[in-house]
């Protein structure tokens, strides 16, 4: 389960959060919930800023990555959820990082911006558009939009 085909070309990886072949996987949530697709403004840092983003965050070492999804999920948004399928895809963020995204579903809380972000919308498949999606999110964001009503 290689994530992708980054080497070692980037010195600025987390090294900590390496997986073994060089690659850091950041994992995050499409989270759909009554038609909707969660998504989150980020608060930092300053280049990614502003922008909007499928919440998640950096596997930790030896952490299982759907557990990582299930445990940035609560640490950012308070709400417990449930991955369900991967997204097809592994998309390429900075050198060094690749993207796996899952669908999710709401178990219990109501997404509040706690860490990471200053801004929440539940969007439509109509709305996807009207937020400022960081480009390497936008792949997952179609594929998303195929699973919500209206497809
Ligand atoms: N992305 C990204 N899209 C996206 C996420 C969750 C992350 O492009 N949907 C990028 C942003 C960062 C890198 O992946 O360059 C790590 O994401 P981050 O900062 O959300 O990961 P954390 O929360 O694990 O990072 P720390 O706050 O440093 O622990």
């Amino acid at each position: 389960n290689a994530p992708g085909p980054y080497g070692n070309a980037s010195g600025q990886r987390d090294a900590g959060s390496e997986r073994g072949n060089g690659t850091v996987l950041v994992v995050a949530a499409a989270l759909l919930d009554r038609g909707r697709l969660l998504a989150a403004r980020r608060s930092a840092p300053a280049d990614l800023a502003g922008r909007w983003e499928l919440p998640g965050g950096k596997v930790e070492p030896g952490e299982r990555p759907e557990d990582a999804l299930v445990r940035e999920l609560r640490e950012e948004l308070g709400v417990e959820a449930e991955p369900g399928e991967r997204l097809p895809g592994a998309w390429p963020l900075k050198p060094g990082y690749v993207l796996w995204v899952w669908t999710a579903r709401l178990l219990s809380g109501e997404p509040r911006p706690l860490e990471d972000h200053d801004a929440l919308r539940w969007l439509a498949r109509a709305e996807l558009d009207s937020v400022d999606w960081l480009d390497q999110d936008r792949p997952a964001v179609a594929e998303a939009a195929l699973r919500l009503p209206g497809a």
